[in-house]
């Protein structure tokens, strides 16, 4: 018998299948999807046992909020080296959708605050319904980013807009984020899923190959010079053109068998 999704997922994640896209959602509305040790482990877990056929994921929320950030309620008393074990375990999370086995979209709404974008920043895509507001409240709450955030978020809106976020509080609402870079799309409230899953079914329609090189050459070869990059960039794209399926979808272009890029 096929595992299901959501086996071994605490109540508080909730996956399911949509084809090759798999849909993994933050469900702890009531809390605003603030992320507790059991949501984070279980967002781990999602991505260690997704099935090999799934070819994209789609991350969304239950509710009007995408996700509140860390889970304060949690924060307890830890000491410093507990701290440090607690931020690297989000990292290790990220990390793993990051540079995981398949691109990620994620279809925020309402806030994306805090560890929530975080979370967000570690998808591939992002697609904003116009609810999202974006803010990095830790200043408030006497604490830093702890999930990667000083380290993606300057990479797609620059040290000058989340020095002034984490300063002064601000938000920004749907468009400013677009405009910053932190997401790609901006769609009406209620179809942020929808819009994901129709990425993420393009996506899936994707070479492999391509979908690979994207995921775990493209962010080595930003933070690469030159040199190496260009070289790394060669040895991909090689690799790429040599198997069977690269083969097959150029001769299908050649003989009119493909579709064209008007045809998107
Ligand atoms: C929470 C959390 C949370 C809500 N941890 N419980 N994140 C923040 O500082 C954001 C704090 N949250 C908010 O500013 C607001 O809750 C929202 C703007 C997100 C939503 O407002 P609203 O009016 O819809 O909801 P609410 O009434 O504030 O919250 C509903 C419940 O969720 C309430 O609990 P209840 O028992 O009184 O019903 C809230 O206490 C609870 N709740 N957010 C715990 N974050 C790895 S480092 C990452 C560092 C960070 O993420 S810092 C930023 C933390």
């Amino acid at each position: 018998e096929v595992p299901a999704l959501s086996d071994g997922l605490p109540p508080t994640l909730d996956a399911s299948r949509r084809g090759p896209v798999a849909v993994l959602t933050l469900n702890r509305p009531e809390k605003r999807n603030a992320l507790g040790d059991a949501m984070i482990l279980g967002i781990e877990r999602f991505f260690a046992t997704l099935p090999r056929d799934v070819r994209a994921v789609v991350l969304t929320a239950s509710g009007d909020h995408f996700c509140a950030g860390l889970d304060l309620s949690e924060m307890a008393e830890r000491d410093t080296i507990a701290g440090i074990e607690h931020s690297r375990m989000w990292h290790r999370v990220f990390e793993a959708i990051e540079f995981g086995p398949v691109p990620v979209v994620a279809a925020l709404k309402g806030a994306v605050v805090g560890g929530g974008l975080e979370l967000a920043a570690a998808a591939h895509i992002r697609v904003a319904e116009r609810s999202s507001f974006y803010a990095l409240p830790e200043g408030q709450r006497g604490i830093f980013v702890g999930g990667g955030g000083s380290v993606r978020l300057p990479r797609l809106i620059g040290v000058a807009r989340m020095t002034d976020l984490m300063l002064t509080g601000r938000r920004y609402d749907a468009d400013e984020g677009a405009a910053a870079g932190l997401t790609q799309y901006v769609v009406d409230d209620g179809s942020g899923l929808e819009a994901a899953l129709e990425l993420a079914a393009r996506i899936a329609d994707n070479a492999s190959q391509t979908n690979f090189a994207v995921l775990q050459a493209l962010p080595r070869i930003a933070e690469a010079g030159p040199r190496e990059g260009y070289f790394m960039e060669a040895m991909m794209a090689a690799i790429a053109q040599g198997t069977d399926d690269a083969k097959g979808r150029m001769q299908a272009f050649l003989d009119g068998r493909a579709g064209k890029v008007t045809d998107r």
